[in-house]
């Protein structure tokens, strides 16, 4: 009997224990499931975390390169005084140019990247950069630095001012750049609109798109033409979505809109190799005269065949070759050091004289002659004052590096000179050194936008974070 109830015990102990186990098993699936969710959800939040976190750091790398890069061009001033003996060596007579301390930013600024870049400082001015406390950014990421100087550029927003000079000036420089014979084939075809778009007609849509009023643009370089007419409705007549602006470009993309800019015009006189904007020949931001001693060679062939396009230089295809190529030579050896010394520097160099113009005969290229010197002289300019900083902030990743690119454009027009505080009037004239300040009274608005305008470091006037 004992025996009998003891086996029944021991029979439901081990259905029990059976339960037991597949209750165990199924917590355990239950289990595993959750926590693979739970795995993945912090894990997936994990990983947007750190790309956050690394977009963040790419950006206050970028950051701090424009700054540094704003500080670079503010310290200009100083370097050309220290440089001024050496010019005066040269040239008694002359005044130290510019000197393009831009051109230098990715070693100059070495130290306040990483390694590798603290290293190329050191080979170009055998100063030490681990001497330096504090450098370098700090963690990883390095930046990638690019300053562009936009008044080398052909500024298609001076039309956007409305005068007749500037429509004029313009003008001049379109049809200097898109003039030369070998181009004939672009403007000969009809267009994706099945519109044919000679010189003449993307010369005036260019300035038409930007000034003000509707009157039909003559885009005479001569400025003898009278006014044509009133504007067309070209862009409604075509079916495009939109009207003439008749006000400035906001970004040179816009440029993209107006009549005959196709993708060649664009690869051929805007902006030919998207990669390097050292290499763009168009620009919205310029002060309106063109840097002679930072324009490439293309830039300066449209300058000198706006003020002079009977020269042999303009209708010549072989004459045009021989000046861009000793152009280009000749930057490639100065390594970006001033060739010009002022306007009237640049004009007697490509009469024959000077210290280059007889250089210039012996390699081919003949004396130009300018239809006015005065009006070359208003045009051209050896001093640089707007500047675009490409920078981008670079943190490698185990998925691949983060990047993040600012784009800023900064206006030194009236900046102060590093170092001297000297606040500059609202007019931007500077005042006389002696002039007090005026102790004990707040600025009024237009003084407190001179003072905001005075920031050595230029005033900013575009960013784009990408
Ligand atoms: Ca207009």
């Amino acid at each position: 009997m004992k025996m009998a109830q003891a086996s029944r015990a021991k029979g439901r102990r081990g259905r029990e224990r059976g339960v037991a186990l597949i209750m165990v098993l199924l917590s355990i699936v239950v289990l595993t499931v959750f926590l693979t969710e739970v795995q993945e959800q912090s894990a997936t939040a994990f990983a947007g975390a750190i790309g956050e976190r690394d977009r963040l750091r790419a950006e206050y790398h970028a950051r701090s390169a424009v700054n540094l890069a704003r500080l670079l061009i503010a310290t200009e001033p100083k370097v050309r005084k220290a440089v001024e003996p050496i010019f005066r060596m040269l040239n008694p007579k002359g005044k130290a140019p510019q000197i393009p301390v831009w051109e230098f930013v990715a070693e100059v600024l070495g130290p306040f990247n990483d390694a590798a870049g603290a290293e190329s400082f050191s080979a170009l001015t055998k100063i030490d950069a681990a001497a330096g406390e504090k450098l370098g950014l700090g963690g990883p990421g390095r930046f990638e630095v690019v300053i562009v100087d936009e008044d080398s550029k052909l500024n298609v927003n001076v039309g956007a001012r409305g005068d007749i000079i500037s429509r004029t000036r313009l003008a001049q420089q379109l049809l200097g750049l898109i003039g030369p014979a070998q181009y004939n084939p672009m403007f000969e075809a009809t267009d994706l609109d099945e519109q044919l778009s000679d010189r003449q007609t993307i010369c005036r849509e260019i300035i038409d798109w930007t000034d003000s009023d509707t009157n039909l643009e003559p885009c005479d370089p001569s400025a003898s033409a009278p006014a044509s007419g009133a504007e067309d409705n070209y862009y409604q007549t075509i079916g495009l979505p939109y009207f003439r602006k008749n006000a400035a470009f906001d970004s040179l993309d816009e440029l993209r809109l107006v009549r005959g800019i196709s993708d060649d015009f664009w690869a051929t006189f805007v902006d030919p190799d998207p990669r390097d904007p050292k290499k763009r020949v168009m620009t919205v931001w310029g002060q309106g005269k063109i840097n002679v001693n930072s324009a490439n060679a293309q830039t300066l062939l449209a300058l000198v065949c706006g003020g002079a396009p009977d020269a042999e230089l303009c209708t010549d295809v072989a004459q045009a070759s021989a000046f861009l190529s000793v152009v280009t030579l000749v930057r490639s050896m100065t390594a970006g050091a001033p060739l010009f010394s002022s306007a009237a520097d640049f004009i007697a160099a490509l009469k024959g004289k000077g210290l280059i113009g007889p250089h210039l005969a012996t390699l081919g290229v003949k004396p130009v002659k300018f239809r006015s010197e005065a009006e070359m002289k208003k045009i051209v300019t050896t001093e640089s004052k707007m500047f675009s900083i490409y920078a981008v902030g670079v943190v490698p990743g185990r998925g691949g590096d983060t990047r993040t690119s600012i784009h800023a454009v900064a206006d030194f027009r009236k900046s102060a000179v590093l170092g001297e505080g000297i606040p500059v009037e609202p007019d931007g004239k500077r005042p006389s050194p002696d002039a007090k300040p005026d102790e004990g009274r707040a600025p009024s608005p237009e003084e407190l936008v001179s003072i905001l305008a005075a920031d050595p470091g230029g005033k900013l006037v575009y960013w784009r974070v990408e």
